[in-house]
């Protein structure tokens, strides 16, 4: 078999590694971030891990000025398709690649999970209309895929999610409006891993897709094992949120996105693509505290407005500044409710899937290392589990990674096939979230009512 060779993947990393796949993408053909609810400017400046970040203010700032056009300081864009079941922290991940400008959103497709296949495939399109402008809305696809997994029983997360998969959310349109579910008709009877190869297919040459995966894995693996030579030629990585190492949230040692469907989780990472992994090692590290709740409802930006006519505002913001506002902060509190009395998460909840999105626009925030990583499909007491090789003993298995670590079989079955996420600036991050709702809150519809 002839291997190619992507020119975009450097050496793996050792220790304490940024990432290796934070590298400069492909000149040309350049993709432009130009989607039509927001002006073409310079990126925001980007500060480095530790150094002083820019305030939600400056950014709110530098994005309003107006500055001449120039093609040549437009970021680079990312193109990637979201496969999610939402889901409370889905739908962070749904807001957060409308509104970073280093993500280009080409479609969504749904798979079973927090919720079934019914409910998530209405909660991304009540997302998707509730948080883009109108442009997107209209723009972007949303596909329902699998509704069960390969081999296991369906099994679903109301405990956490609520029976819809999206509890005590407030202000979004509801599941059978005429707006949802004249979106979901437009891809009806349509298949979404066709829909996602085609999407991977339709890139001009030079240009790859990148996936993230934020549910149950049955729809990629079923891409992956149908679409080879996609996977080999259109597709840069697969970013995944899910697996742990050491720990599990719906089993002792499993994750739940890894234990819905672990055989397709075991499929996913033997394909020879690069996988990107945000495990629950680093997904709990990112909390939605009260500050960051403060900040939500409360913008930085409204507040020297709010405190000259109502001196109260700075010091207990009690109300949303916007209907956006209130709407995340529902969701966002619904989250904390369950994740404090499942998990006795006392200081708020994990954003999990939101991840995947930050690292693709903000690599340099992360701290990652690759492995060998293999899922135990059998196990009596482990099923799910995500076995990360530390210590590299599997080392003389891994004949395709020590041939070439740069090539696409040395990510497959015999090769140290995660990128597995393991350090992040958290307070970047949550920088990062608050900057998207200061976009979203310029388009969405929910705030024209
Ligand atoms: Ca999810």
């Amino acid at each position: 078999m002839v291997v190619t060779r992507p020119r975009s993947l450097r050496p793996p990393r050792c220790s304490s590694a940024l990432s290796t796949l934070s590298r400069p993408r492909p000149a040309p053909p350049a993709r432009l971030c130009a989607p039509a609810n927001r002006p073409v400017l310079p990126a925001p400046p980007r500060p480095t891990r530790g150094s002083p970040a820019t305030s939600n203010r400056s950014w709110s700032l530098l994005l309003g000025r107006t500055a001449p056009y120039s093609t040549a300081k437009m970021p680079a864009c990312i193109p990637i398709w979201l496969d999610c079941d939402p889901g409370h922290d889905d739908a962070v991940a749904i807001l957060m690649a409308l509104h970073l400008p280093e993500i280009d959103l080409l479609g969504i497709s749904t798979v079973h999970g927090n919720a079934s296949l019914f409910n998530t495939s209405r909660n991304a399109a009540r997302c998707l209309l509730a948080f883009g402008s109108s442009e997107q809305a209209k723009r972007i696809p949303v596909y329902a895929g699998a509704e069960k997994p390969l081999l296991r029983y369906i099994r679903h997360d109301s405990e956490i999610h609520g029976e819809d998969g999206l509890g005590g959310v407030e202000g979004l349109p509801p599941s059978d409006s005429p707006a949802v579910l004249s979106k979901l008709d437009e891809t009806k009877g349509k298949n979404a891993v066709v829909a996602l190869a085609d999407a991977a297919r339709s890139l001009p040459d030079g240009e790859q897709l990148t996936i993230v995966a934020t549910g149950s894995f049955t729809n990629v693996a079923l891409f992956v094992s149908l679409f080879p030579e996609l996977v080999r030629d259109k597709v840069e990585k697969v970013v995944v949120m899910g697996g742990a190492e050491g720990r599990g949230n719906r089993s002792p040692t499993a994750e739940f996105n890894v234990l819905c469907d672990p055989h397709a989780a075991s499929i996913l990472l033997d394909a020879e693509v690069p996988v990107v992994m945000a495990p629950l090692n680093i997904t709990h590290t990112a909390i939605f505290r009260k500050d960051d709740n403060s900040t939500l409802l409360v913008p930085p930006s409204a507040i020297p407005d709010l405190a000259s006519s109502t001196p109260d505002a700075t010091a207990h913001p009690s109300r949303a500044h916007t209907p956006l506002r209130h709407t995340l902060h529902t969701l966002l509190n619904f989250f904390a409710s369950t994740y404090k009395s499942v998990f006795s998460f006392d200081d708020g909840p994990p954003v999990h899937d939101a991840l995947c999105i930050a690292y693709l626009a903000r690599p340099e925030i992360f701290k990652a290392k690759r492995y060998r990583v293999d899922v135990e499909t059998e196990g009596t007491h482990t099923q799910g589990t995500t076995v990360v090789d530390l210590y590299d003993y599997k080392k003389d298995q891994l004949v395709e990674f020590k041939k070439d670590p740069e090539s696409r079989a040395s990510w497959g079955r015999f090769g140290k096939n995660v990128l597995m996420l393991e350090e992040l600036d958290v307070p970047e991050f949550w920088r990062m979230f608050q900057q998207c709702v200061d976009e979203a809150d310029k388009v969405s519809p929910l705030n024209s009512k």
